[in-house]
């Protein structure tokens, strides 16, 4: 890597002509007049009335801002490239103190003057040009304008701006043009990113040709040992050799949360421009997550943009060069045969910009084609609403699908045995695109032994009015006569009966929350159910007797009220009527104990944004634990709630007459683990010293099902091993609040069903209709929890592991995974 010390600056340079390549002009640049000459006597004389024609005009503009100007100019920065195809490209265009580079640079911004002369609007307020790099193709320069605009005027710039390919076209057949003129094309240019407008940011570039066998990295300055420095704007050029593209890894991705404060921004480009940005990072990555970058030629840039607070670690990646045309960079071709799959190049890392393919597919004669996608990832910036496919899309059979899609839910069929699939990403923004699976479906039969949906998918015939919409437009779940155990809603959906008296309106039409208890208008609900006139919630009186209506009371922070059963309880023993003051970062207790222990339930990582995905990134859930046995390999889940102890589920450690799961040495806990085959350098394993099962765990009926095992010694924390919080007594966690259950999907009989940790998004039910639903088995010291999405085989929840629960920032452990019913959970608290 070497610094660009002599490399050009957005900062004038004093030594440099008016039309010097590297130099950016500021408006009251004189060295115009200062060209070396020679001291002769005319040179002098004509110094002398220019300099007086100078301070007379000085004199004048004094004059003119005092008495007459009222506007104020705003500074307007555009990046832009273009291609100039009567050169060829030489090397020494890559060094930019070279004298080649100077040359070529002083004619293109000679050029560009010319064309922003031919518009008014630009050539009013027309500062100056500095040509920032060449590369191939034939030769591509990429430069800065500077426009000194009037406040106001800047749209009517932008726009003017856009028209200048036109004039760049004009000027090419134009008669008048000079026979050795520069002949330019493809101009491209956008406003720079106003938050690199700051002129406190320090600057710095660095420059970087990879080469085959010869990968290079970069990283940010002070990358790993210290953090990188506020206020500073660091570009790198990324350059490989002609007819390669550049492959960018980042092996880590940690800077502050906020994109608005430091950011990474990847271009498809030598320069900063805004219409080839393909994406812009910020926050910390879990080292799971894809993040490979390619490009569409042999150029690619990168910066970071950092501002004067919270300075994170950074960033390091490796940069190498792979062959345009290699599988990864490109996509498409013919398919046959019953069944196959394809993806998006790259595929699950992001495709490259500027890319179109086409997959024909072509099953046997009389059949037809059916194609799902598993992941489709097509989002990015001007594409939120998916309806009208502008930029990144799939043609399917000439439909267009973009955006993000949630997992398997683009399905197609075909209406003969072949069907065309194109792929196509415009020049900006990228995204980690999809992959897809085809297979030959009987055309009269296309679902054999299965259900079909009006949208032509098949789903399993047991999945057709069980309540969940799995054909995606609700066709199963129509004309249904309800299974005599399911909510039949007015509108003729049938719904589990786990969703009935939740507070949540799963019928649409409220059927499913008739009925419940409820207080008559006026009153409110106690939480042992009893009904009092809502004068007497926050009274300040214990009306219920367990003290329910006067919690939550609005009463400030800091002050107490009596201690019921449903308060809060500070170290120094004063009560607040606050709902989850813990750890929500306010201080709510005198003492500030409420926000005391607080390191808890927070993934180190930015969460992942892949829609229904089932595999929890590595980090996402940190307290996570898997408890093995020898001979059985992962047994039950378990959660960190400090740095030597764990919380699992009881009857995980009851012995069974073979084993003797009852004792500490049988086990061993691995911590920071996420795929189970894959004991990596962040996982810790431990023995215990100690199990302590609750000492009314009942065998029958599971109640009280909880345990604590000590570990033999201490771990330390990292970004893959964390605790959960621990919930007071009196936390709040209300039916109907979406929580999640993670796990291998163990079952003590047989080991693990998933290798990569599985995530499930599960509701809280009702606890009088889960008693119902499991015959009265139900305890107080149970809570049941239902999945969210039916039909897919989702939820591989183990006995043991963790309940976690999202309130405010962080998650709580709601309880212990105990037994798991069909599609629900029996939880203990
Ligand atoms: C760039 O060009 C300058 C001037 O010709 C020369 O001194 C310098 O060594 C060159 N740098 C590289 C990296 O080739
Ligand atoms: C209702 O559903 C349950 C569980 O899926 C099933 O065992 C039962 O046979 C069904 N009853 C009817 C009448 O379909
Ligand atoms: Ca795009
Ligand atoms: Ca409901």
């Amino acid at each position: 890597m070497e610094y660009m010390d002599s490399g050009p600056r957005y900062t004038p340079k004093k030594d440099t002509e008016w039309d010097a390549a590297d130099q950016f002009l500021p408006a009251s640049d004189n060295k115009k007049f200062e060209k070396k000459k020679g001291p002769g006597k005319v040179g002098a004389v004509i110094g002398v009335v220019i300099f007086a024609a100078v301070v007379a005009l000085m004199a004048g503009l004094l004059v003119w801002h005092f008495h007459f100007r009222k506007d104020v100019r705003v500074k307007r920065m555009y990046t832009g490239s273009l291609k100039i195809t009567n050169q060829v490209f030489e090397d020494a265009y890559e060094n930019s103190s070279s004298l080649e580079f100077k040359a070529l640079a002083k004619e293109v911004t000679k050029q560009l003057k010319l064309v922003y002369s031919k518009v008014p609007q630009l050539a009013k307020y027309y500062v100056g040009s500095t040509v920032q790099a060449f590369s191939e193709g034939s030769v591509i320069a990429y430069y800065l304008s500077e426009f000194n605009v009037p406040a106001g005027q800047e749209a009517a710039v932008d726009n003017a701006m856009t028209t200048i390919n036109q004039q760049v076209d004009k000027e090419r057949s134009s008669i008048n043009r000079q026979g050795n003129a520069l002949v330019l094309d493809d101009v491209v240019s956008s406003a720079l990113d106003t938050r690199l407008l700051s002129t406190a940011l320090k600057q710095l570039r660095f420059t970087e040709h990879t080469r085959t066998n010869f990968i290079g990295t970069i990283q940010s300055p002070g990358f790993p040992d210290s953090p990188y420095s506020p206020n500073t704007f660091i570009q790198w050029q990324l350059r490989a050799d002609p007819g390669y593209v550049i492959q960018l890894d980042f092996d880590t991705m940690n800077l502050e949360e906020n994109c608005k404060n430091d950011f990474v921004k990847i271009y498809d480009s030598l320069v900063a421009i805004e219409s080839r940005v393909l994406e812009e990072l910020c926050g910390y990555y879990s080292p799971s997550e894809p993040m490979t970058f390619l490009s569409s030629s042999n150029v690619m840039l990168v910066t970071m943009a950092t501002n004067e607070e919270e300075n994170y670690p950074g960033f390091r990646a490796q940069v190498s060069q792979v062959k345009r045309g290699s599988k990864g960079t490109t996509c498409g071709g013919q398919l046959l045969g019953e069944k196959g799959s394809f993806m998006s190049p790259n595929f699950p890392n992001y495709y490259p910009p500027d890319t179109l393919c086409q997959w024909t597919i072509t099953v046997p004669e009389g059949k037809a084609v059916k194609v799902t996608f598993n992941k489709f990832l097509l989002g990015e910036p001007g594409q939120e609403s998916s309806k009208t496919c502008l930029k990144d899309y799939v043609d399917i059979n000439g439909e267009k699908k973009c955006g993000e899609k949630p997992v398997r839910t683009v399905s197609e069929t075909s209406k003969d045995n072949k069907m065309t699939i194109t792929f196509y990403s415009d020049r900006s923004y990228v995204d980690r695109g999809f992959d897809a699976e085809f297979k030959a479906v009987d055309m009269k039969d296309p679902c054999p032994e299965q259900f079909q949906c009006k949208n032509q998918r098949c789903i399993k015939s047991s999945l057709k009015c069980d309540g969940w919409n799995d054909c995606g437009d609700m066709s199963d779940e129509l004309k249904c006569s309800c299974n005599s155990t399911y909510i039949s809603c007015k509108n003729g959906f049938c719904k589990p009966p786990f969703w009935k008296c939740d507070g949540i309106d799963d019928c649409g039409d409220g059927t499913d929350e008739q009925n419940c208890d409820e207080c008559p208008t006026g009153q409110f609900m106690c939480k042992d159910k009893k009904c009092l006139s809502e004068k007497q919630r926050c009274d300040g009186r214990n009306d219920c007797g367990d003290g329910s209506d006067e919690v939550g009371c609005n009463r400030g922070t800091g002050s107490s009220v009596t201690c019921t059963e449903s308060t809060y309880k500070c170290k120094n023993n004063k009560c607040i009527s606050k709902v989850n003051p813990e750890c929500d970062g306010e201080d709510d207790c005198e003492d500030g104990s409420d926000e005391e222990n607080c390191e808890c339930g927070r993934s180190a990582f930015k969460t992942s944004r892949i829609v229904g995905g089932e595999d929890a990134e590595a980090g996402e859930f940190p307290w996570q634990v898997s408890l093995h046995v020898a001979g059985y390999g992962h047994v039950c889940g378990a959660s960190i709630i400090s740095p030597q102890w764990l919380v699992t589920a009881a009857h995980c450690v009851q012995d069974d007459g073979k084993t003797r799961f009852s004792q500490p040495g049988t086990w061993e806990a691995f911590l920071g683990l996420h795929i189970q085959q894959k004991i990596g350098s962040m996982v810790v394993k431990r023995t215990l010293k100690q199990i302590i099962p609750h000492p009314y765990y009942n065998h029958y009926t599971f109640d009280s099902d909880i345990a604590l095992m000590e570990l033999s010694s201490p771990v330390e924390y990292s970004d893959f091993i964390k605790p959960i919080c621990l919930p007071s007594p009196q936390h709040d966690f209300p039916t109907g609040s979406t929580v999640w259950i993670t796990g291998w999907g163990a079952t003590r009989e047989g080991g693990f069903a998933a290798s990569v940790l599985q995530k499930a998004q599960v509701r809280m039910i009702n606890q009088d209709v889960c008693n119902k639903l499991m015959s009265g088995q139900l305890t107080s010291r149970m809570v049941c929890a239902g999945v969210l999405t039916g039909g897919v085989d989702a939820c591989q929840g183990d006995s043991g592991g963790p309940l976690s629960f999202p309130t405010g920032t962080r998650m709580f452990l709601a309880g212990v995974v105990s037994w798991v019913s069909r599609s629900h959970w029996v939880c203990s608290r």
